[in-house]
């Protein structure tokens, strides 16, 4: 069964959001076109508590941008954004949330960050993707969402690790590119690691 994976299409990564993503509210229809012709709709949602080690404001003398190492891991620093509870942290407005069957929260241990769906940064704590998908009989995931080249690309990787067949749909996803090229090289190691890259949402894949 194939399941569709809305990553993070909340407010804080639309234009106008905490750290908006360029044109991140244009993912918002092409999920809402999928949805339908697919039997299973999980959505992940980055939902940080307000003092988490990923935003700039909890280190002293840093800014939003800098990266440094957290618990041994490289950390780029964000704007305080997804903060649980928050509008920022909501589903973008228009997003068809009724037709979402299963929710996954991530990012939720305040000292450490997880950009992919599945497990913390390190790789420590499952937030439990995997066995939902599991247990609903899901071993292919189709992704749109949010952002290219940080929670879509390791939610992708960790997905095709996991022995999911993988599928990124690149007219359903945007990317944050603090540097330029961001996404274009999240996506040549996406297509290395296994993962089919669609370009169009109607392109066929069955
Ligand atoms: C994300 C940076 C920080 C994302 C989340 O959803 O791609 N990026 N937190
Ligand atoms: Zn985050």
């Amino acid at each position: 069964m194939i399941a569709l994976l809305l990553v993070d299409i909340q407010n804080d990564f639309l234009p106008g959001g905490a750290l908006a993503v360029s044109e991140g509210d244009q993912v918002i229809s092409v999920a809402n076109r999928l949805m339908p012709g697919y039997p299973l709709v999980v959505a992940t949602k980055d939902w940080h508590p307000a003092h988490h080690k990923s935003f700039a404001s909890q280190h002293l003398g840093k800014k939003i941008g800098d990266v440094i190492e957290l618990e041994g891991l490289t950390q780029v620093l964000w704007p305080d954004h997804c903060i649980q509870g928050t509008s920022g942290a909501e589903f973008a407005p228009g997003l068809n949330v009724g037709g979402i069957d299963h929710v996954v929260t991530k990012g939720t241990d305040p000292q450490i960050d997880s950009y992919s769906g599945f497990f913390d940064n390190a790789r420590l704590k499952k937030t439990g993707l995997e066995d939902y998908l599991h247990s609903a009989g899901v071993n292919e995931v189709h992704i749109v969402g949010l952002a290219t080249d940080y929670c879509v690309k390791f939610t992708a990787l960790d997905a095709v690790e996991l022995g999911f067949k993988t599928t990124v749909i690149l007219e359903g996803v945007r990317g944050v590119e603090l540097q330029p090229g961001d996404c274009a090289a999240a996506i040549t190691t996406m297509a290395k690691a296994g993962i089919r890259i669609q370009r169009k949402e109607n392109d066929d894949h069955r």
